[in-house]
């Protein structure tokens, strides 16, 4: 997009409404009626956002004009501090730690003849499907030619309201045929919830593209973190766009330029080791920007947002490090990050579902204990 265009978009964006109501004066938490997103694929309900925090999301974001940080080799980033405004932050970190499922994902990682088990290093959990199926109000399927469908039970959809998410189904998105979920994915993909799926559109408005996928990741502590990688997989496209927010605790987010020719360690894999879980898009870097660039540290406060563009997955590796000391102290309100991406082909909804919700437990936040436990 044209730089003139650009400005005059956030120019409007950032723009204050005629008459904004301040959050604290609809301030009732308990105040949106709506009954909350349930499917069939959701461990249980999902409340609506209240309708202070909806009020804060729709009038105060973008709440500054993000900086553009492209100043270095094959770098493109939007950095907004803010993106909302950090009292809704705050409060959208504590909705979305209450409301949302969790999983410690376990997996294997094998090299050479030694199979290690690595548990990720913090809770995570994913929503959405790639481009190739969709979910649909189920009275929007064409159902003339298939049975085997992944239709909710008829106790968990609601009779009226065709578009609330336990009504929707997933389809195949050329032919709108309910797809056999077995037959094209590992796990059953969950559709985005209400709450996520508000941000995911004012989102994709502000970074002029399309999100399939939301994924949600909690650090409960300093010890929890994500090692160096970068989001290259070929299931995503070329230079694909992904939009990184943060709520919650402040932490450090590095950057650095992939080494020349090395390939990268896995995303949860301390030091050097296998490449990440699934294939990656990028071509070896074989000029020079690797020895030219300099690391970056940003850091991400509650409310702020990354949106990484063009070449700088394909060029560039980033991390949230493990804290220690004051800076774990302040880690210790927890934080949650939100990426939104674009998934091309099966292969990304499966490695994602794989990777964030696993075969294992649930955790749900509990208030009293102040942690997440398992709840099933
Ligand atoms: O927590 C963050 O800010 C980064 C998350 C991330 O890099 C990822 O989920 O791939």
């Amino acid at each position: 997009m044209a730089k003139r265009t650009l400005d005059s978009f956030f120019q409007r964006a950032i723009s204050p409404p005629q008459k904004r109501s301040k959050p604290s004066e609809i301030n009732n938490p308990q105040d949106n009626q709506d009954p909350p997103s349930q499917h069939p694929t959701y461990p249980s309900p999902i409340a609506q956002l209240p309708s202070h925090i909806e009020v804060g999301l729709v009038h105060t974001t973008p709440a500054a004009a993000p900086r553009t940080i492209n100043n270095q080799p094959h770098l493109d980033l939007l950095y907004f501090q803010p993106y909302i405004a950090r009292t809704t932050a705050n409060e959208l970190f504590k909705f979305l730690r209450r409301e949302v499922p969790f999983y410690r994902v376990q997996y294997n990682i094998r090299r050479g003849d030694t199979e290690t088990q690595i548990t990720t290093p913090r809770f995570t959990t994913v929503f959405g499907v790639d481009e190739t199926s969709k979910f649909v109000p189920r009275s929007s399927a064409n159902t003339n030619t298939n049975t085997n469908t992944n239709r909710p039970q008829s106790n968990t959809s609601t009779p009226g309201n065709e578009d609330h998410p336990a009504s929707l189904i997933l389809v195949d998105s050329s032919t709108n045929e309910p797809i056999p979920t077995s037959k094209k994915y590992h796990s059953t993909p969950r559709p985005i919830p209400t709450c996520l799926d508000l941000l995911r559109k004012q989102v994709e408005d502000i970074s002029q593209t399309t999100y399939n996928i939301c994924l949600v990741n909690y650090y409960a502590s300093g010890e929890d973190s994500i090692a160096f990688h970068s989001d290259d997989e070929r299931f995503l496209g070329s230079n694909p766009t992904i939009a990184s927010l943060s709520l919650g605790a402040e932490r450090d987010f590095l950057m650095k330029h992939k080494p020349v020719v090395t390939p990268e360690a896995g995303r949860d894999t301390p030091g050097a080791g296998p490449p990440p879980p699934s294939k990656s898009n990028s071509t070896p870097n074989l000029n020079s920007g690797g020895s030219d660039a300099r690391p970056l540290k940003l850091g991400l406060a509650s409310g702020d947002m990354v949106i990484m563009r063009g070449a700088t997955q394909s060029n560039w590796l980033h991390s949230i490090p493990k804290r220690k000391g004051k800076a774990a102290e302040r880690s210790i309100q927890g934080r949650i990050n939100i990426t939104f991406r674009k998934a091309v082909v099966p292969a990304g909804t499966n490695n994602y579902y794989h990777y964030n919700v696993g075969d294992g437990g649930v955790f749900r936040w509990d208030e009293t204990q102040r942690r997440m436990v398992r709840s099933d």
